[in-house]
Parts: C-alpha cells; structure tokens; sequence
C-alpha cells in the first residue's frame, strides 16, 4: 500500500521494529482518521483495577475496546458512554495487513495519547485469548523511550527510542515479554500541533 515501506526489521528480544514503516503522509492521514475515531469514542482517562489514575488518555476503536476500572482490565463491546466503539479505520488495519503475518484480522485498535508527562508502566498484554496472534503496535508523534524486559516480571532490560511511523510487532516468542514507555520527549515530532505521542495496538481479542 501507498505510504507503507516494509524493510528489514530491527530484532528487539523477537520483537520486530520496522523503524518508519508508515511514511508521514499517511502518518498525517492517519491522524485525521483518527480525530473521527475520537469524536465518536472520545479519549478518556482510565484508573488502575487498583484505582490508581493512568497517565494515558485511550480510547479504541474495533469491535472490542479495551478498558480499565475498578472492575478491573477487560475488553467490552461499548465505550464508557455506553456507545459502540467505531470502526478501525482501513488506513491502520493496512498495516496489520503489512506486517501481522495473521490469519485473523485484528478485532481491537487501542488508541494511547501520551502528552509530556504520561508514561506506561512495564506491563504484559495477556487480556487476549489466543497468545499465537500478535499485537501490532504503530507509534505516531513524540518520541519514546520504549523498555522491553523478560516473560516473567524482573530481570535486565533493553530500551530503544520508538519514532513517529515505527512499527513493532510482537508475535511468537515475544507476545509475553513485559514492556512499557519510560517517557517521551516532548515536542521531538510536528505530526500533532499540539505535540504529544499516540500508539495504536492493534490486536485479536478472541
Ligand atoms: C506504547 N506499547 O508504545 C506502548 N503493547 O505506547 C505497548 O504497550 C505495546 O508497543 C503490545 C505490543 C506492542 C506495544
Ligand atoms: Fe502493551
């Protein structure tokens, strides 16, 4: 597809990282499908199942959406208004298409806006049923810091910088290893006016 380069990818403990997958054109397109996506799920600002407020602002878009609360971490049918999420808009389901190397098509794109002091804990992502679908990540704006430890909690860790139009794909081995965002660097990217990081994670749910 127009705007996706798939080269060589970097190995990151078997996370694949195709750095600037996504050329800025579509990135910026990307962006505008994304503003429709919020207006009909607006972001919100979810708690821990400990209630603790996350940093992230999220929303999703997919037939399920992932949420937080103290009901704890689950995907459910409706945003918090009680609305259906939308569509995953065919501009990001293209890149699941690039890269997945999946059956299944993805059945939830989270939506994660970072502004400068938002961070994302080390975390695995396991609200999934099948483990042998991979999550697909596309990080849009802002540079981060992204750490990738070990499948259990502990451990050494690697870090690497993720940019506007990187793309990480983590299947195989690596669908378990705990990762986070340690921070972001304000304003390294003009994508968003206002600055700020988003990351989609694309993933199969059932
Ligand atoms: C982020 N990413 O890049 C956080 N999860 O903002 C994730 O939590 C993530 O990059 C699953 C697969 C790839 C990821
Ligand atoms: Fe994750």
């Amino acid at each position: 597809m127009d705007g996706i380069q798939v080269n060589t990818p970097l190995d990151l403990r078997g996370m694949r990282v195709f750095k600037g997958l996504v050329a800025p054109t579509l990135q910026s397109e990307i962006v505008e499908d994304l503003r429709d996506v919020i207006r009909a799920a607006p972001l919100f600002s979810p708690v821990t199942p400990s209630g603790k407020p996350m940093s992230v602002r999220m929303t999703s878009a997919g037939r399920f959406g992932w949420v937080s609360d103290r009901g704890g971490y689950r995907y459910g049918a409706v945003h918090p208004s009680g609305t259906p999420w939308p569509l995953i808009p065919p501009r990001i389901l293209a890149i699941w298409d690039a890269v997945s190397q999946a059956a299944r098509q993805p059945e939830c794109c989270l939506i994660n806006f970072y502004d400068e002091h938002a961070r994302m804990g080390i975390h695995q992502d396991r609200d999934e049923r099948d483990f042998s679908q991979p999550v697909v990540s596309v990080s849009l704006g802002d540079d981060a810091l992204f750490r990738v430890g070990n499948t259990v909690r502990g451990g050494k860790t690697e870090s690497l910088w993720l940019q506007s139009g990187d793309v990480v794909v983590m299947g195989g081995d690596a669908r378990l290893l705990y990762h986070g965002i340690d921070r972001v660097k304000h304003g390294s990217s003009r994508l968003l006016a206002n600055a700020g990081r988003i990351n989609l994670t694309m993933r199969v749910v059932t």
